[in-house]
């Protein structure tokens, strides 16, 4: 390990009066009930981290890596592992099949538990041709005309299922990136028919316990149609396969100024909202780094997921997935994911701080002013020190970001790995 408990023990020391202070000022002003029941959930929550945002993100013009990336499976999951020891807030992994194809699941699973870590949902993918694939998906997968193409695809999706089997993992995330580029090129009716029938098949091969989530996405790769475009056509879906099949919303995966809130609102009212992929955006499915450009926004999201929740009396930390797609060029992207966990966790805070009974008067008096200011002052009520006694009582470190600086871990990680070292994926 590249970091060893009794060195985050010793930034803790060195810090903790300073934290002291922050934290019994805002202790005082919420009082001690409300403080410890939101520590209690904060310390339960768990935000899993994507096998493919532990290497520096390429585009579509060029990869600019970083160095000390995971060149295999066990070097991601010694990654997530680093980021959970950092924050105990990252105590989840989900793999990219056939990214990460794991030769012994046992051994594997072993290895993650070891650091502390769980499978969570396995994702499929029909958006590439594998280098020894006999039919290609130029045209699409599930949606293809050709049923070998199809058959091809939906085997794929049940061998992920297999894979994820052996790891313990309870959920298949299915992205197609299936549509069309121009006016006359598909027939949307038919393509709807052959990918619902596709996942009809992949249904039928999960597990009981499992669940599938089916991403939808407005457009990229394809520019005129997308196959499952949006929120309607995966609720859709969803309806259609049965109990187990829920609808998973990418936060950049939506037309501009889109409100999102509202549509999480609806599916967990319909029972169909099954897991989320956070990143923050400002023009497409830009993958940046949660809370960095619209905070607001995912406090919003987050102020519906907690009533919605609470209206269907579900578990914050284990009823949904909660996931971070994210992945771009310039950070550190063990940095950034720090960033990224610590973003969700205070909108989920500022969340769990809004007056609920006192915004329902507001609301049924038709009192906006009053509303407004309920939800204002909860976001702008600074609950980082929560955040850092959250990982304080949990041995994680004050300031993670801080201490992996501190630590210079980034640099350790190029001396074992090398500076060329390469993460698969995007
Ligand atoms: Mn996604």
């Amino acid at each position: 390990m590249p970091l060893e408990s009794y060195q985050i023990a010793q930034y803790n020391q060195q810090h903790e009066a300073a934290h002291r202070r922050k934290f019994e000022f805002l202790a005082g002003e919420l009082g001690a009930d409300l403080t410890e029941r939101m520590l209690a959930k904060l310390i339960d929550f768990q935000i899993a981290i994507p096998s493919w945002a532990l290497g520096t993100g390429g585009t579509r013009f060029g990869r600019f890596a970083g160095g000390g990336e995971p060149r295999t499976l066990e070097e991601k999951i010694a990654d997530v592992g680093l980021l959970h020891s950092l924050n105990r807030s990252s105590g989840a992994i989900s793999l990219h099949i056939p990214w990460d194809i794991p030769t012994d699941g046992e051994a594997i699973k072993q290895l993650a538990a070891s650091h502390g870590l769980v499978f969570d949902a396995m994702n499929s993918n029909t958006f590439q041709d594998q280098a020894n694939q006999e039919l290609s998906y130029k045209f699409g997968s599930l949606q293809h005309t050709d049923a070998a193409v199809r058959k091809q695809a939906i085997q794929h999706n049940i061998d992920v299922i297999r894979h994820g089997e052996a790891l313990g993992s309870k959920s298949l995330t299915v992205w197609l990136s299936d549509g069309s580029s121009f006016p006359g090129q598909l027939n949307f009716r038919k393509a709807f028919q052959r990918t619902l029938e596709g996942l009809q098949e992949i249904y039928a091969a999960l597990p009981e316990d499992w669940k599938v989530f089916v991403e939808y996405k407005a457009f990229e790769p394809n520019f005129y149609s997308t196959t499952v475009g949006d929120w309607g056509q995966s609720f859709l879906y969803a309806s259609k396969l049965g109990p187990k099949a829920y609808t998973l919303v990418d936060l950049g995966h939506h037309l501009p100024n889109a409100n999102i809130e509202q549509i999480v609102s609806l599916l967990l009212m319909e029972e169909k909202l099954g897991g989320f992929h956070f990143n923050d955006s400002k023009y497409g499915d830009d993958d940046l780094t949660a809370g960095s450009m619209k905070p607001y926004q995912l406090f919003l999201i987050f102020n519906e997921l907690v009533d919605g929740m609470d209206a269907r009396g579900m578990n914050h930390a284990t009823d949904l997935g909660w996931m971070i797609d994210a992945s771009h060029n310039v950070k550190d992207p063990l940095e950034d994911l720090l960033q990224s966990v610590e973003a969700i966790k205070l909108a989920y805070a500022q969340a769990l701080l809004v007056d609920r009974v006192t915004l329902e008067n507001a609301r049924n008096n038709n009192d906006v002013v009053t509303a407004q200011e309920i939800l204002q002052n909860a976001f702008r009520t600074d609950l980082r020190p929560l955040l850092a006694e959250a990982r304080l009582r949990v041995d994680a470190a004050l300031n993670p970001v801080g201490l992996f600086r501190e630590q210079s871990l980034r640099k350790k990680l190029i001396e074992t790995r090398g500076m060329k070292a390469v993460s698969t994926g995007l």
